[in-house]
């Protein structure tokens, strides 16, 4: 984006004040989609060395946390005293399925640089993990024990604790240059079992994916679950002819319901969960429900779409959301969250979160931009938006 003093500011930043020895509590997961992956997107656009060591360095950091029975890492890790142990909130002691389904991108790239094929070997043995448990109704749940390798709870979401697990399996094989056939197998898998029991059309004809708890479907969708439309059309690009057409036409429909998300409210950004159920359609109904955090699942669907279709709606209806952006969100120091969408006079929650300039700010960007930059063909986006090449050549810890 030609922000060259920016860069440098925080390329100094980084060489001279990044503590990677903080004494306190680590999220595994965030720690490497944001600064992990952050770090290895920077120098695979610089080639700047400070980018690649410091990467190599965190990586390390976070090996204590898969010395479990079956590998699986736990959740939370201090990365002082390479103390790790699960979430509080998380049920009987469990890992989540977005937490450690969602490190093989940056892992695979931490073994290609440094020639050291043990982040690789972490991440094949989750997926070996995963390939040997049982799947109900060829569901992925979203809480699994490290200690016993089964599941812990039957709850299956392609929104929050599921999410980017699925992104995952098929930016895997996009980035492996389409070798890792495995990663895509069980994308396919994965998604079949999703449309079966999870993907629903309301009275008013909007396709939505709901949760599923036991078997008993939870008619909601959270904010979170729109990244959907995008991995749909992505993995759409590359499904044989005759299923094609079907997941582009799945990913336009989730696509359109994420966006009478945001139509349909007063302030046109849409709320963290909305629901299907009791005459309601594509609105929050609980007032817990109502805030939006700059979050930008809806906006990296309107990319890929545009990148993928050339409809000019969603050039729209990404300026739709830039507009709302700048009426309700900038405050005099940057922009922040909302507490209500339902309401032309917000408040706001006094916030902007990291992925408001990593994710929604460069989708928007990129929704805007030629195709070549940062082409789809060349660099597969991590989940928090951070640019990672495609191997055309070859990796030698990968994919084995
Ligand atoms: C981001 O940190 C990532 O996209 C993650 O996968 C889940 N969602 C948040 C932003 O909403």
């Amino acid at each position: 984006m030609e922000l060259e003093e920016e860069f440098q500011e925080a390329k100094k930043w980084v060489e001279k004040s990044f503590d990677l020895n903080v004494n306190g509590e680590a999220s595994l997961f965030e720690v490497n989609i944001r600064y992990i992956g952050g770090l290895l997107a920077a120098y695979y656009l610089t080639g700047e060395e400070v980018f690649k060591s410091k990467a190599l360095e965190l990586g390390e950091k976070l090996l204590p946390a898969f010395n479990t029975p079956t590998g699986i890492p736990r959740g939370v890790i201090n990365l002082g005293s390479g103390m790790s142990w699960s979430w509080g909130w998380a049920s009987a002691g469990s890992s989540i399925l977005a937490e450690f389904g969602t490190l093989h991108l940056e892992f695979l790239h931490l073994s290609e640089l440094s020639g050291n094929p043990v982040f690789a070997e972490k991440v094949m043995n989750i997926r070996k993990v995963l390939n040997r448990v049982e799947k109900p109704q060829g569901l992925y749940p979203n809480f699994l024990s490290p200690v016993t390798g089964n599941w812990v709870q039957h709850h299956v979401s392609i929104g929050g604790l599921g999410d980017s697990f699925y992104e995952y399996l098929i930016k895997s094989w996009l980035m492996s240059d389409k070798k890792d056939s495995e990663a895509k197998k069980m994308y396919d898998d994965a998604l079949e079992a999703i449309e079966k029991h999870l993907v629903k059309k309301s009275a008013g004809g909007l396709t939505y994916i709901a949760e599923w708890r036991g078997g008993i479907l939870d008619h909601k969708m959270g904010h979170l679950a729109c990244f959907s439309g995008g991995m749909i059309a992505l993995g759409a690009e590359h499904a044989g002819q005759e299923r094609k057409q079907h997941y582009m036409d799945l990913a336009t429909e989730i696509t359109n319901t994420c966006h009478e998300s945001y139509a349909r409210s007063d302030t046109k950004l849409g709320p963290e969960a909305f629901r299907f159920d009791a005459g309601t359609e594509a609105m929050a109904t609980r007032l817990s429900e109502r805030y939006y955090i700059l979050r930008p699942e809806v906006v990296e669907s309107y990319m890929y779409m545009w990148r993928l279709t050339h409809d000019p709606k969603y050039r729209q209806w990404g300026w739709e959301v830039v507009k709302a952006l700048e009426k309700h969100c900038r405050v005099e120091a940057g922009f922040s969250g909302i507490r209500d969408v339902y309401t032309t006079t917000p408040t706001h929650d006094n916030m902007q979160q990291s992925f408001f300039l990593a994710e929604t700010l460069k989708y928007l960007y990129l929704l805007f931009c030629e195709d070549d930059v940062l082409s789809l063909d060349d660099w597969v986006f991590n989940t928090e938006a951070h640019p990672l090449p495609v191997n055309h050549t070859n990796f030698k810890a990968s994919v084995q």
